[in-house]
């Protein structure tokens, strides 16, 4: 996995317009399942989203950027009955960054304390990106990223505890998580273009 620095400024900013945001999406919350993907994952693991039909997600582009479509597909997936592919559009060049999320709101909010260790498919299309897995407990928000560069399916795995590019996870009321999304972000200006991405299975372990 290649990782790249991020200035703080882009998740203060992506903070910011979380909060803009928060309110948005007012979506009933299904009881997280389990999954074998789920399971090799760690210790009780979580489905955050899972890119199921008939899940209750939530699209937004923020600060110029925009999601071109959201569509469940079947016929390529990794886990579950859908896989969520995404077409996404960060070129926006008079825009200092921008991004186009794919989240769920939780109502109740989750309660998952103690969980550290984040996986996520991803197909990618060949080109860089940039992606944001981002957290929100109500009052504050935290954030991980990563850049990949890859076509076809892999399987990407962050550990809190030691991975880099991280911002403010230990600040959030991890027994109150209301919202999660994954942002396609333009690296702060430096990958400003589109995609199409398949996504499955973001889960939480302990
Ligand atoms: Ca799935």
């Amino acid at each position: 996995m290649k990782t790249r620095l991020m200035p703080v400024i882009l998740t203060g900013l992506t903070a910011f317009f979380m909060l803009v945001l928060t309110g948005s999406a007012a979506l009933a919350a299904e009881t997280p399942a389990l999954s074998t993907e789920a399971a090799r994952m760690g210790e009780n693991p979580v489905i955050l989203i899972g890119f199921e039909p008939d899940e209750p997600i939530f699209l937004a582009g923020v600060n110029g950027g925009e999601v071109k479509d959201y569509v469940v597909v079947s016929d390529d997936r990794q886990q579950g009955e859908g896989a969520g592919m995404i077409t996404f559009d960060v070129s926006d060049p008079t825009q200092s960054w921008s991004g186009a999320r794919v989240g769920r709101a939780f109502s109740p909010a989750l309660s998952i304390p103690g969980y550290r260790k984040l996986g996520l498919w991803i197909k990618g299309d060949g080109l860089k990106h940039s992606v944001i897995v981002g957290f929100h407990d109500g009052v504050y928000d935290g954030s991980v990223w990563f850049d990949f560069e890859h076509a076809g399916w892999q399987h990407f795995v962050v550990d809190f505890g030691s991975f880099a590019n991280q911002w403010q996870l230990d600040r959030l009321d991890w027994s109150h998580i209301t919202r999660v999304f994954i942002e396609f972000a333009d690296g702060a200006g430096t990958l400003k273009n589109k995609g199409t991405v398949v996504l499955d299975e973001l889960v939480l372990a302990k």
